[in-house]
């Protein structure tokens, strides 16, 4: 016999080879080579081009499912030795947060599984996972009479670890936790009730001068000079009204110069007050009047005791009475100097 003994059926409809020739008789045998069915691969299957009897030259294809990529080689084919000509593929799991095929939001966290994985939105978000939101605080409540730092949100709104610093108003003291801060579910440490700002009682402070009274006022105080004094009420002095100098030809008599303190003029025999006798201390520290003068008695007017034949003359301080002609005396008396004849 010459030529090869074996012909396979090839999956195109021809044998492989040509028939032999024979020098004498030849015999035809005709044996079908077939593959046994593919080994079935875990997380994956494969298709068949064929669904009867697996001939030589049949191929395989196999997939992996959902979630899993196949390694080795997805095709095989069956040899004319009945083999197929490679083992099959395994289906391992695809990392997709690995490989950044995973479909979670930009807030959320991305966790592996076999064949799938999952979305867990990060702390401080709320959502499927794919999408996430932001969970956001209220807006922060300002303390009456008080302040809160920052005014507003750092980044447009309140999120988990924001935080505000109260502080009061001067004049009034804070009672309560000076600061909160937002918690990721959404809620503040303090449950959004700001401390209290209340009044401080200065007065007991006693801020003011010793010679003042203190006055609280919501927010603030008062300090006001005692009467006699004067000043901010921070600091008070004592009104003085000016030193008085005894008048000419005459004499002051002080009884203080402090307010309502009183000067009391006399003055001199001759003399006459021109102006108050008495003068106040007023809470001006001024003198209620302009200090008096001691000015001239004019005697001859109010009452000089010359004698009737006497010329009064006045003088500064006093007067003299002079007798008139042909009388004689001390000018209070007087006498003619010729004896009257009837
Ligand atoms: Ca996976
Ligand atoms: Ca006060
Ligand atoms: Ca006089």
């Amino acid at each position: 016999m010459f030529g090869s003994e074996l012909a396979v059926c090839q999956a195109n409809g021809e044998w492989s080879t040509n028939e032999p020739t024979c020098s004498d008789t030849c015999f035809v045998f005709t044996i079908a080579i077939l593959c046994s069915r593919p080994d079935q691969v875990v997380n994956g299957g494969y298709t068949l081009t064929t669904s009867t009897t697996i001939r030589v030259g049949t191929r395989v294809v196999y997939h992996c499912d959902n979630g899993y990529s196949a390694v080795g080689e997805r095709v095989t084919q069956c040899n004319s030795d009945g083999e197929w000509s490679s083992i099959p593929p395994t289906c391992q799991d695809i990392n997709e947060c690995q490989d950044d095929i995973d479909n979670c939001d930009e807030f959320a966290e991305c966790t592996n599984t076999e064949g799938s994985f999952t979305c867990e939105c990060n702390v401080g978000f709320t959502g499927s996972g794919e999408s996430c939101t932001v969970i956001e605080c209220p807006h922060p409540r300002r303390p009456f009479n008080g302040f809160i730092f920052p005014v507003v949100a750092p980044q447009d709104k309140w999120v988990s670890n924001d935080y505000v610093i109260y502080s009061c108003r001067d004049g009034f003291s804070l009672s309560g936790p000076e600061n909160a801060t937002c918690q990721p579910d959404g809620a503040w440490t303090n449950g959004n009730r700001p401390p209290t700002c209340s009044d401080i009682n200065e007065c007991e402070e006693q801020p003011c001068d010793p010679n003042a009274s203190c006055r609280n006022r919501i927010g603030s105080y008062t300090c006001t000079c005692n009467e006699g004094y004067s000043g901010t009420g921070s600091t008070c002095t004592e009104i003085l009204c000016p030193a008085l100098n005894n008048p000419a030809s005459g004499s002051v008599t002080i009884t203080s110069r402090n307010v309502q303190g009183v000067a009391n003029y006399e003055c001199n025999t001759g003399y006459r007050l021109d102006g108050p006798q008495v003068i106040t201390c007023f809470s001006n520290g001024r003198w209620s009047s302009t200090p008096p003068a001691c000015v001239d008695e004019n005697e001859c007017i109010t009452g000089a005791q010359c004698d009737i034949h006497a010329t009064c003359s006045n003088t500064i301080g006093s007067y003299t009475c002079q007798c008139h002609q042909d009388y004689t005396g001390t000018g209070e008396v007087c006498t003619s100097m010729f004896k009257l004849y009837i």
